[in-house]
C-alpha cells in the first residue's frame, strides 16, 4: 500500500495472465526425486521439513504418492518462531485432512525447543510400528531429510546431531555462509519481489552483515520480464565484481570503483526464468553473443532454465541496444 497524503492506494496487480502451459515441476526436481526413490529401500523414516509460515502451500504435494507413502513420515514445520502461532490448530487440521498425521512445529534456531525433543522419539515409535521389509534385521535406523530449498533441512540435521550424538559444530553448512564460502560470493542480485525476499531469502540487511553487496531488481515471476533499465543496472552491477571494467553499459547510477572481485550470485525463486534473463544479458555483453547463444550456454550448465515470450523479447531488445552491430 502507498500513502499519498492521506489517500491510501493499493499497489495490487491488476491483471493475472497465465501462459498456456504452466510447467511448475522442473526437470531437476524429477531427477532428484528419482534419486531419492532409489535410496528409499535403505531408509526407515522420512523427515520432511517445511516452513511453518507457508504450511499448506509450497510443499511438493505429490511426495506422499511418489516418496513418503511407503515409509513412516514426519512433517517438521520449521521457523515456528517466525510463524503466526494462533493458526497452529487450523494448520494441523488442514494437514490432517490431507493425510498428514505426524506434524511437529520447531524452531531450528533453538536446538532445545520442545519440537526438537519430540522428533526422534516419534520417529522411533513409527519405525517400530512399521513394516521394515528388507531392513527388518538392521539394528540401526536410517532417516532421510527432504524438503524444498531453504526450509531448514541442514539446520535440522545439525540440531539432531548436536542433541543426540553430542557432536558440536555443523555437519552441514547452513544458510548464506555456506554459499558465500563455497562460491566466494561478493555480491548478490535478487530478482524477487519484496514479499518473496522477506519470506524465502536473505534481505539486503542480512547480506550486508556478511559483507556482501546487494541489488534487488524486483520482477513478477513468469509473466513479466525485467525492464531494460533493470537489466542494464544488473549487468553493470555484476561487472563491478568481474574483470570486465570496459563493459560498462550506458546507464547512470552505477560506478566501477572499490569492489572486490569475486562471484556474483543471481537468484530468483527456482533459478529458471527471472535470474536466467539477467544472466543471459550478462553473457550477451561479455561474449558478444546472441540471445540464443547465451541461453544455449546457460542450458548446458543449468538445463531447467526456461524463458517465455516476455523474457525472449527482453533479451532481443537488450541485444539490439547493446551488442548487435548496426549496418
Ligand atoms: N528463525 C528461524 N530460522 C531458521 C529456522 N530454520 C532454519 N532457519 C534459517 O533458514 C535459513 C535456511 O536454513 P538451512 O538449514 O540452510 O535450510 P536448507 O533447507 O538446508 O537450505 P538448502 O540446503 O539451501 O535447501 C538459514 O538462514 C537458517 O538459519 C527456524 O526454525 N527459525
Ligand atoms: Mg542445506
Amino acid at each position: 500500500m502507498t500513502n499519498t497524503g492521506g489517500k491510501v492506494i493499493a499497489n495490487l496487480r491488476q491483471k493475472f495472465m497465465s501462459p498456456k502451459v504452466l510447467r511448475w515441476f522442473p526437470g531437476h526436481m524429477t531427477k532428484g526425486l528419482r534419486q531419492m526413490q532409489q535410496r528409499l529401500k535403505n531408509i526407515d523414516c522420512i523427515l520432511e521439513v517445511h516452513d511453518a509460515r507457508v504450511p499448506i502451500s509450497g510443499r511438493y504435494a505429490d511426495f506422499s504418492r511418489t516418496l513418503t507413502g511407503l515409509k513412516p513420515h514426519i512433517l517438521v514445520l520449521s521457523k515456528k518462531d517466525l510463524a503466526d502461532t494462533r493458526c497452529t490448530d487450523s494448520i494441523i487440521s488442514t494437514l490432517n485432512r490431507e493425510g498428514l498425521s505426524n506434524i511437529i512445529f520447531t524452531n531450528l534456531k533453538n536446538q532445545h525447543c520442545k519440537g526438537m525433543k519430540q522428533i526422534l522419539p516419534l520417529a522411533k515409535k513409527l519405525i517400530l510400528n512399521s513394516q521394515r521389509y528388507n531392513r527388518v534385521e538392521e539394528e540401526s535406523y536410517s532417516m532421510m531429510v527432504i524438503g524444498v530449498p531453504n526450509v531448514g533441512k541442514s539446520s535440522l540435521i545439525n540440531c539432531l546431531r548436536n542433541n543426540h550424538l553430542r557432536l558440536s559444530g555443523k555437519a552441514t553448512p547452513v544458510g548464506a555462509t555456506a554459499l558465500i564460502d563455497d562460491e566466494n560470493i561478493k555480491a548478490v542480485v535478487s530478482m524477487n519481489e519484496d514479499y518473496e525476499l522477506s519470506l524465502l531469502s536473505n534481505t539486503e540487511e542480512e547480506w550486508r552483515r556478511y559483507n556482501v553487496q546487494f541489488l534487488q531488481l524486483s520482477t513478477t515471476d513468469i509473466f513479466q520480464a525485467p525492464s531494460q533499465e533493470k537489466l542494464q543496472n544488473g549487468v553493470n552491477f555484476i561487472n563491478k565484481f568481474r574483470n570486465i571494467s570496459n563493459k560498462k553499459l550506458d546507464n547512470p547510477g552505477t560506478n566501477n570503483n572499490h569492489n572486490q572481485h569475486g562471484t556474483v550470485y543471481v537468484h530468483c525463486k527456482a533459478g529458471r526464468t527471472r535470474s536466467a534473463t539477467l544472466v543471459a544479458c550478462y553473457l550477451i555483453t561479455k561474449n558478444n553473443w546472441t540471445p540464443e547463444e547465451a541461453v544455449h550456454y546457460m542450458r548446458t550448465k543449468r538445463p531447467h532454465v526456461l524463458l517465455h515470450t516476455a523474457q525472449w523479447s527482453a533479451l532481443n531488445q537488450f541485444y539490439a541496444r547493446h551488442v548487435q552491430p548496426t549496418s
